[in-house]
């Protein structure tokens, strides 16, 4: 099975991801440091924002499981029954049944890159929805993917909720949508998960929540740094801080330098001064325009747009 048989982490002699090393080193090179924040997620850091999900003050997954619950007969209507959803991401065990169950899907196709999350996911769907012919594909979503001959033939609907899309600037994020797009096909639907701007200390404290679990999520990264990289950082020297920065309409997670300190990593070696920072997330918040804005230049026309009660997150249906 060629399927599993791809490598989609490439791994030195010593078994260090290349990718990851050489994204760290670059990164503290620069002179506003910073790491992309898909390497938050080794298993430490998976299990932490499993419990960020949890905490009272980050609302975007009650909420946006809230509009998934209360719009399936809507869902319904505009979707229609038969397509062949495909989510961008392994899924997760409590949105993804309600969207499944509120549209009488065709199939289920998950997407991810790490074949352990999805085949767990593929399983626990495949017993919560027993007649569901369920695909999974192991693939860089970020780049356009070969869907299964299985489901060529049937129009499909894309699935991306979460608001990981704000997890992207701008460029990267159009052309992720772009690539969906291809994978896709012209007959597509795609609902995704956008976060709302709003009240500047809500969004602060969602990223800075009182029992510390997004802090300990943040300084994770340094963990794992020095662990897989050989890396001497003194972890105690930083503290976690969540920024609005309205020019961008987004939340910066940094790791903050509380003294002047120097470390190695992979054998080089670095130094801060006290203030100085990590750039470890982007979180961007969009409105209804800019929302939009950002689908349309992906090439997706949006449809209908969907809020929680409170207004703080918001589903979009587009088509292609
Ligand atoms: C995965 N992503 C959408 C989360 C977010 O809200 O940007 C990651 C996160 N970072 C801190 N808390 C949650």
């Amino acid at each position: 099975n060629t399927k599993t048989d791809i490598r989609l982490v490439d791994l030195d002699e010593d078994g260090v991801d290349r990718a990851f090393r050489a994204d760290v080193l670059t990164g503290l090179k620069s002179d506003q440091k910073a790491i992309p924040a898909r390497w938050f997620y080794d298993e430490r850091g998976s299990q932490l924002f499993e419990d960020i999900t949890k905490v009272e003050e980050y609302y975007p997954t009650r909420a946006e499981t809230e509009i998934l619950r209360e719009r399936g007969d809507e869902f319904a209507k505009l979707i229609g029954p038969g397509r062949a959803v495909v989510e961008f991401g392994s899924g997760s065990s409590v949105k993804t049944p309600l969207l499944l169950s509120a549209i009488e899907p065709g199939s289920y196709v998950p997407l991810d890159i790490s074949g352990e999350f999805l085949r767990a996911a593929a399983a626990d769907l495949s017993a919560k929805f027993p007649g569901l012919p369920v695909y999974p594909v192991e693939a860089d979503f970020t780049k356009p993917v070969e869907l299964p001959a299985e489901v060529s033939d049937a129009p499909k609907l894309g699935f991306f909720p979460g608001s990981t899309i704000g997890n992207m600037v701008a460029r990267t994020a159009t052309d992720l949508l772009r690539n969906m797009r291809e994978t896709l096909g012209d007959e597509a639907l795609l609902l995704i998960g956008m976060d709302l701007i709003k009240d500047e200390a809500m969004l602060k404290s969602a990223y800075d929540d009182a029992e510390g679990v997004t802090a300990a999520f943040n300084m994770n990264l340094l963990t794992r740094i020095n662990r897989e990289l050989d890396g001497d950082i003194p972890v105690d020297a930083f503290r976690h801080e969540a920024r609005w920065v309205e020019p961008y309409a987004r939340i910066e997670m940094h790791l903050v330098a509380q003294e002047d300190v120097t470390f190695t990593v992979s054998g080089e070696s670095f130094s801060m001064q006290a203030g100085e920072t990590i750039h470890t997330e982007n979180s961007h918040k969009f409105d209804l325009r800019s929302a939009n804005m950002m689908l349309l230049a992906g090439r997706w026309t949006p449809v209908k747009r969907w809020t929680d009660a409170e207004e703080r997150f918001s589903l979009i249906l587009a088509r292609a």
